[in-house]
């Protein structure tokens, strides 16, 4: 970790996106050959992966990480380093379910710790019923368990600071007809001009805290996925209101009922 430069910003939180988790595969000779090499008890290849939302670059500020892996695998304890617009990946073979270790490495010019998050590397299809299992079978039989997540930066140092917000343009300066204007705000601008303000195929700008739309295959993470989410909260909330509704009524009726017994067994 690099010795902090300059002063934090206050009162800052920048939060960028980012997706990890799992996908395998079970060893079949038509879909997914063993290849060579590859002990007889495998049964799955596998992948885990760090990667931007809807695959922007997320290596200006991730620099590396390390996936640790289940003991009984080989070199265990793997380093991948960032390259830019690559996710961080790794694939394997193996034969069992185990906890991934994912620990984080940031920019130096963060001067933010390492961070380690877990995830269960899942080879078997799962879900809470027969039919979210079923469902996953009949998707190429590719048992995918990914995560959305947001990495918060709390009050960042100003040079990293200037690195996170470097690159997405706002929306109301990104249109065709946008000019920089060089002069006004000086080398900060001409920083600003290095980096290209691409566009994800998801509509998403490098840079920037945005996530897509909609969904499209392999980028399950978008506003449209978050609205069916919040739905799914709200009709949960106008059922546990209706219960609770009903669950008074009963209580007050049972109340009364018993008040009318204790009535009667004072006369
Ligand atoms: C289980 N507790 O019993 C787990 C352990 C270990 C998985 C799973 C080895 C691969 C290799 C492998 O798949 N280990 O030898 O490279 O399910």
């Amino acid at each position: 970790m690099a010795p902090p430069t300059g002063k934090r910003v206050k009162g800052v939180q920048i939060f960028r996106p980012f997706v990890y988790g799992t996908t395998a595969k079970p060893f079949d000779e038509k879909t997914n050959p063993k290849p060579p090499g590859v002990p007889d008890d495998h049964t799955h290849s596998w992948t885990v992966f760090v990667k931007g939302i809807d695959d922007v670059d997320i290596t200006y500020w991730l620099r590396r990480v390390q996936f640790k892996l289940h003991e009984s695998i080989p070199n265990h304890v793997r380093m991948i380093e960032g390259e830019k617009g690559k996710p961080f990946l790794l694939h394997e073979t193996g034969w069992g379910e185990f906890e991934i270790a994912i620990k984080l490495y940031y920019v130096p010019e963060s001067s933010e710790k390492p961070q380690t998050l877990y995830h269960h590397l899942r080879l078997h299809p799962y879900g809470r019923t027969e039919e979210e299992k079923e469902t996953m079978r009949l998707n190429g039989e590719q048992v995918i368990s990914w995560a959305y997540e947001e990495q918060i930066f709390n009050e960042p140092y100003e040079p990293f600071y200037e690195i996170l917000t470097s690159g997405a343009m706002p929306a109301s300066s990104s249109g065709p007809n946008h000019k920089s204007s060089g002069s006004k705000s000086g080398g900060k601008s001409k920083e600003k001009d290095q980096f290209k303000q691409v566009r994800s195929e998801g509509g998403v700008l490098e840079r920037s805290a945005m996530i897509p739309l909609t969904n499209r295959p392999g980028q399950p993470f978008s506003r449209e996925t978050e609205q069916v989410e919040i739905k799914k909260l709200q009709e949960a909330l106008v059922k546990v209101e209706e219960l609770m509704t009903k669950t008074k009524e009963e209580v007050a009726s049972k109340e009364n009922r018993l008040k009318e017994l204790k009535a009667e067994a004072g006369k």
